[in-house]
């Protein structure tokens, strides 16, 4: 059976988003992750019940994905929201979006930590007839149909924004590339985009970091022993960029001198990294669209129209970026 990936594409943007999700609040308050009380403290009258499924507080992206979702999924916005953490576990997710079902939400929000393994709840939510948003990552597969529309950014090209980058600026480098939580659709389309522009035969070496600071340090402590003539790192997220730095100096080298520094998200800290010149060139990913996931709930909910998806869109910075430019940023 022939399994249906869907994924951002470099479509024309048009506004609109699904969410494929489910409720976190286990009744038993079972190993689904954190978990917060709705925010509406039940269901308020006519407000559309609304599960979401995080997939876990990992970076500063995370972070600011998740306070845009719940500063718009408010009751006084006519959602009854229950929210969940998975810890960036998938049994945590498949768990909350079972929940989601026996409380029988309205709508599900999901952000799949992986891309596949999802078949089964996804056929569940089909069953009991939920509509489903997808926000964020991505899914591969076999149920057909399985969200009404997805919003999130074109991974693809932001690793082929930052292969661009690279080839124009540092086209004889020894690359090391470090992944993101192996499986999850940002990591897998990011790595295809920068690794066709820049060519495998440029990349000395691959690890992941999971997308975490902790991770993405063990991860560059253990490329530069290995790989000691690498000279520029391409991080799948700040968060990794940020540990790798704090290694890259232990052993006494300078990031963004020594070892060329490029990432993805754009985050305060990972743009504070470009103005003090450790990092040299950042792929912006915006997690900065809960009033988008609102309005599709709300559109979803109301049975009206919506486009299969919606690219959120990106930008790019390289060191002229300034502390006022910076400073101003909202995340
Ligand atoms: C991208 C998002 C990624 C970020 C990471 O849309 O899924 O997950 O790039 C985060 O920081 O962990």
């Amino acid at each position: 059976m022939v399994s249906k990936k869907f994924r951002a594409r470099g479509i024309a943007a048009t506004v609109a988003v699904l969410a494929l999700g489910l409720a976190a609040c286990s009744s038993d308050g079972g190993d689904s992750g954190d978990k917060t009380p709705d925010a509406g403290g039940g269901d308020k009258g006519g407000n559309i019940k609304v599960g979401f499924s995080q997939l876990g507080a990992e970076s500063g992206w995370r972070t600011a994905n998740t306070e845009s979702v719940k500063a718009s999924l408010t009751a006084e916005n006519g959602i009854d929201l229950t929210f969940s953490d998975a810890q960036q576990k998938q049994e945590n997710q498949i768990k909350a979006l079972r929940d989601f079902i026996d409380q029988g939400v309205d709508v599900i929000a999901f952000s799949p930590v992986v891309e596949t393994g999802w078949d089964e709840v996804l056929q569940e939510i089909k069953d009991a007839e939920i509509p489903v948003v997808l926000v964020d990552r991505t899914v591969d597969t076999t149920v057909a149909d399985p969200y009404v529309t997805w919003i999130g950014a074109d991974f693809k090209q932001e690793g082929i924004t930052a292969g661009e980058w690279v080839k124009a600026n540092h086209p004889d480098a020894k690359i090391f590339e470090m992944q993101g939580t192996l499986g999850s659709g940002a990591q897998v389309d990011r790595e295809a985009g920068f690794d066709e522009v820049v060519g495998a035969e440029n990349i000395v070496g691959k690890a992941s970091g999971n997308f975490t600071r902790a991770e993405g340090k063990a991860a560059m402590e253990a490329a530069l022993q290995a790989y000691p003539d690498m000279n520029l790192l391409f991080a799948h997220n700040d968060d990794m960029g940020l540990g790798a730095i704090e290694a890259i100096e232990a052993a006494g080298k300078v990031p963004g001198k020594d070892i060329i520094i490029v990432t993805v998200d754009g985050v305060r800290d990972g743009l504070q990294a470009l103005v003090d010149k450790k990092f040299n060139y950042v792929v912006e990913c915006n997690p900065v669209f809960g009033d988008q996931i609102l309005d599709a709930i709300k559109k979803v909910h109301a049975g009206e129209e919506l486009p299969k998806e919606t690219i959120v869109v990106d930008e790019a910075f390289d060191q002229t970026i300034t502390q006022a430019d910076v400073d101003a940023r909202a995340y």
